[in-house]
């Protein structure tokens, strides 16, 4: 199958144009570096199925970074038959060298001038005729988000496929192309065909950032936005929530239990108390943490993001890091593995691994869901807030720590340069797209963690056979044992242990863990770990399930980005350690004042 590959400085709309093509599900937002892995799919061009590439962002072909790294990697191991060139034409002076430089390596190629929109707006126009001619390149001016000039450039590229030699070009050497010549072309390419305005008017983006980058309002504003954002997922997300519990324990009581009658009570009890009540309570949450995704995705799509780095890197630089490990850490709230790679970004090697350490400390999702559960159970809903609140400012606090004690190992000196992206506000489509994409995640992760790890503790509970379910004499009441002399002191009891353990897989186990453990789910569960446990038993379990050692795809992605056993090893650690010092210290310490 011919290839074809999507490439551009970061931040030009690749992966737009990459969705809108092939209906893939690519992760987009306005921020250079979303994209640092390749991806692909198929798509039927005129009669020929082909493959097209999504590939990151690059500023030159000679670039550092992992990402950049992955560019070249893929170009000089590829045959490719037709170079895509996307670039953001409100800034093609400073992007259409790289489309020179590409053309030099002797590739096909299709140029592609995104966000016409934009470029309109700006009063930049732009004669693509004259382009086309100058450079030999077949150019249009499309908007991949909105999709004006998209069948242009649909026939172009199926066009340009159409004469391009039947063998692909050889895998380029990305060689150092003189630079005179390209940039003597792009200076006669420049003033023949773009015509910019010679004031840009004052725009709505620049408006915003003055209030938004103030030297006083920026930080307070920055954390009313964080606020009102929670404020909106759980104003939205807890009726749903409500709702999709009651309709799991209908369709238990309805329609499971009914068809299950005739199986044997081992087969129902599996079933039935063992992955669906796990699966069912850990699935309760979903609406929570798509509208929670949906939220980040909007803001990250604004641009918001970029200025939260810029923002926060004088801050960071005292850290040993900057303002990109801060919105790494950010995006670590959603999900650590996509932040973990966020760090390709990244040259210099300490600043990256220094981040990589930190990223698992932050609250992700998963874990999310269980101090919800846990909360809800235990604190009345006027402490509940703060209580979850607290948790936050324990797993940033525990990044701060973890920064300054472990920034000595790890000296960085990498100038840090954030482009500030004009504002933007996603579509609906951009939207749905996105809330898609985590529902999938979930199931994704659902078939393959979440009913592996309550199945494994159900039989754990329930085996060897003839034991009381759960008791000391279970498997899961060994495991718990064995786990005493060192959580007790925590004050987390043998069940919680088992949870805790297979919450090593994924961190919503724990909960549906809990689930299976007490036999119960929904609101039964939160009323039998009310009567079980008292505040600060709960706190601590919470404190430790935050710190503890990450899932097992966080590890993965760790020891795959890292590429270092000893780092990885030291990632998994010293959170251990550090969460049993915390619930330790906290636990000991709430006992001790009477508590
Ligand atoms: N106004 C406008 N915005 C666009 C257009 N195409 C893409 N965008 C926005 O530009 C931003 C970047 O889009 P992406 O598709 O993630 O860009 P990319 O080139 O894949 O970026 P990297 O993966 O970081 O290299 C997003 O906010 C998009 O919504 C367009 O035609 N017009
Ligand atoms: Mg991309």
């Amino acid at each position: 199958m011919r290839k074809v590959a999507l490439l551009g400085m970061p931040n030009t709309g690749k992966s737009t144009l990459f969705n809108r093509l092939t209906g893939s599900g690519a992760r987009v937002g306005n921020w250079p570096g979303v994209t640092v892995e390749l991806s692909s799919a198929k798509l039927l061009l005129g009669a020929e199925m082909v493959e097209v590439i999504d590939l990151p962002g690059i500023y030159d072909l000679h670039g550092f970074s992992e990402d950049e790294r992955v560019v070249r990697h893929f170009l000089e191991n590829n045959s490719l038959d037709l170079a895509v060139v996307v670039l953001n034409a409100v800034q093609i002076e400073r992007q259409l060298a790289l489309a020179l430089q590409i053309q030099a390596l002797g590739l096909p190629l299709v140029l592609l001038l995104n966000m016409e929109d934009e470029a309109r707006k700006l009063g930049i126009r732009i004669d693509t005729e004259m382009v086309s001619r100058q450079l030999a390149i077949p150019t249009v001016l499309i908007s991949a988000k909105f999709g004006s000039g998209y069948q242009t450039a649909l026939h172009t590229i199926t066009a340009a496929l159409r004469g391009a030699p039947a063998t692909p070009s050889e895998a380029v050497k990305t060689a150092l192309i003189p630079d005179q010549t390209i940039e003597a072309k792009l200076a006669r390419v420049l003033a023949a065909a773009v015509d910019m305005p010679v004031t840009m008017s004052v725009s709505l983006t620049d408006r915003i950032d003055r209030l938004v980058l103030h030297p006083v309002l920026a930080l307070p504003l920055f954390l009313a936005v964080i606020l009102l954002l929670f404020q909106a997922v759980f104003a939205l997300g807890m009726p749903l929530q409500v709702a999709m519990n009651d309709i799991f324990n209908w369709l238990r009581l309805e329609l499971l239990s009914p068809l299950l009658a005739w199986t044997p009570p081992f087969v129902q009890g599996l079933l039935l108390d063992g992955v669906w009540n796990g699966v069912a309570t850990v699935a309760t949450f979903v609406p929570i943490i798509v509208l929670f995704f949906v939220f980040m995705a909007i803001v990250e799509d604004t641009g918001y993001l970029s200025r939260a780095a810029f923002l926060t890197d004088a801050l960071m630089a005292r850290l040993g890091l900057d303002g990109r490990s801060f919105v790494m850490i950010l995006m670590g709230f959603g999900c650590n593995v996509p932040a973990l790679m966020g760090t390709r970004i990244m040259r210099s090697r300490p600043l990256r691994l220094l981040s990589m350490l930190l990223i698992p400390l932050s609250l992700c999702s998963a874990r999310l869901q269980v101090f919800l559960f846990i909360i809800a159970a235990l604190f009345s809903p006027s402490q509940a807030p703060y209580v979850l609140f607290s948790l936050y400012l324990a797993s940033i606090a525990t990044a701060i720590g973890t920064a300054l004690i472990f920034r000595r190992h790890f000296p960085s000196t990498e100038p840090f340069v954030i482009e500030l992206p004009p504002y933007r506000l996603p579509t609906s489509r951009q939207i749905v797209l996105r809330a898609w994409q985590e529902v999938r995640h979930f199931f994704q992760r659902a078939t393959k963690f979440i009913i592996a790890g309550v199945v494994l503790v159900w039989l754990l509970t329930h085996l060897p056979l003839g034991v009381a379910v759960g008791g000391s004499e279970s498997y899961a009441g060994l495991l718990g044992h064995a786990f005493r002399p060192l959580l007790s002191p925590l004050g987390i009891g043998d069940k919680l242990a088992v949870a805790l353990i297979f919450g090593f897989v994924a961190k919503e186990v724990v909960i549906g863990s809990l689930a299976v453990i007490y036999a119960t789910s929904g609101g039964a569960l939160a009323g039998h770990l009310a009567q079980q446990l008292d505040w600060v038993q709960a706190y601590s379990f919470m404190l430790f399930t935050l710190v503890y050692t990450p899932c097992l795809s966080t590890v993965a992605t760790i020891r795959a980005e890292s590429r270092s056993l000893g780092f990885t090893f030291v990632a998994v650690a010293w959170p251990l350690l550090l969460a049993w010092l915390l619930s330790f210290t906290f636990y000991q310490g709430a006992r001790w004042l009477g508590y």
